[in-house]
């Protein structure tokens, strides 16, 4: 493990990249995804945080209120609605799924039907109203992946993430075959009695943003650090990812837990300074207008607006820095070209990563 930042080194990149407004008409109020649709190219979707979601097409003057469910929604910090899919075959059976705090303080996850009515499919009670997580992505697997953090507070109190046998500070993978329920897919790591078994990996803080590469299909989570350090983790299945026995790879609160190695490194951290608060995990670009970038992960960080690229190489990681915004990053999107969004909550506007 000692590996930490072995041959890393952070530069300025040697091309040049703008940030420009996505959608220069519009304006959202506290934005915290962007989806395309799957079927009309250049149709896109907002979510905000307080429960609506927003449809427009990309030179629109105006948005229209798609989904509303704010008489449901508890909103503020960071709660609210937080995700929203469109299931893999969206274009057949019209299944959308939301992530949100409802109004008790449950994270909820649910679908809407082509008749926008609402089946609830998991619910999980949160003892914190902090770090609820709650991105939810369908994999190449066609399976629903979801986030969640491990409830809240600081320094994980009461034993989430590294506890098996509570959904909370982990990443769960289930199948939503039927409408309004759900199976737990055969492979799915732990078997009865050894952990919940919607369970994909845990171990985790806050993984609020995260995202497939879609050409390798591998699992990038960039996951929230308490005080010291920030993490970027590459997610297999069944693996621990250590937290609160460990930040980043610094040991956090050792008390009851096992060997070093019983735990899965991120395979970058970053320190909590120069202003640095929360990472926002990213994309692996797999677009066309920026060569370049080809293959490296996009990330930032929600309070010092910074944006980086890094990528692995055999032995190494190499990190770059790609601008030092005045934003509040919210989300990072990728649009069904492979081209990347930023959103900046704060202002409400969307950003395209262009050459
Ligand atoms: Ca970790």
């Amino acid at each position: 493990m000692g590996v930490i930042l072995l041959l890393l080194f952070t530069s300025i990149l040697s091309f040049a990249l703008e940030l420009k407004d996505a959608f220069p008409y519009l304006r959202f109020k506290n934005p915290v995804l962007l989806l395309e649709d799957p079927i009309r190219k250049g149709v896109f979707y907002v979510v905000e945080q307080r429960g609506a979601v927003k449809v427009f097409s990309v030179n629109s003057k105006r948005s229209q209120l798609f989904i509303d469910i704010r008489d449901r929604v508890k909103s503020g910090g960071e709660m609210g609605l937080l995700g929203m899919a469109f299931h893999p075959e969206f274009e057949k059976n019209g299944r959308i799924f939301l992530s949100y705090t409802n109004k008790d303080m449950y994270s909820v996850i649910s679908e809407l039907g082509p008749d926008k009515k609402e089946k609830i499919i998991l619910k999980v009670k949160q003892p914190y109203s902090n770090h609820n997580g709650g991105h939810i992505v369908f994999g190449p697997d066609g399976y629903l992946y979801i986030g969640f953090g491990d409830g809240g507070s600081a320094g994980d109190p009461l034993n989430h993430a590294q506890n098996p046998q509570t959904l909370l500070g982990a990443i769960l993978r289930i199948d939503v075959g039927k409408e309004g329920s759900y199976r737990i897919p055969p492979d799915n790591p732990f078997g009865e009695g050894e952990g919940r078994r919607e369970i994909y990996a845990y171990g985790f803080r806050n993984p609020w943003r995260w995202s497939f590469d879609r050409k390798t299909g591998e699992l990038w989570v960039g996951d929230v650090g308490q005080d010291r350090w920030e993490e970027i983790n590459v997610v297999e299945k069944g693996k621990n990812y250590g937290w609160r026995c460990y930040e980043g790879f610094a040991p956090y609160k050792l008390e009851g837990c096992k060997e070093k190695d019983f735990y899965t490194f991120p395979i970058y951290s970053y320190p909590l300074k120069e202003g640095n608060c929360s990472i926002i995990g990213g994309y692996v670009y797999r677009g066309k207008l920026i060569k370049d970038l080809y293959g490296w992960y996009i990330f930032g960080d929600y309070c010092s607006g910074r944006i980086w690229a890094l990528k692995r190489k055999p032995g190494n990681i190499e990190v770059k820095l790609l601008f030092d915004t005045e934003f509040k990053i919210s989300s990072f999107a990728e649009d069904r070209d492979g081209e990347i969004y930023v959103i900046d909550y704060k202002s409400g506007k969307i950003y395209k990563l262009l050459p």
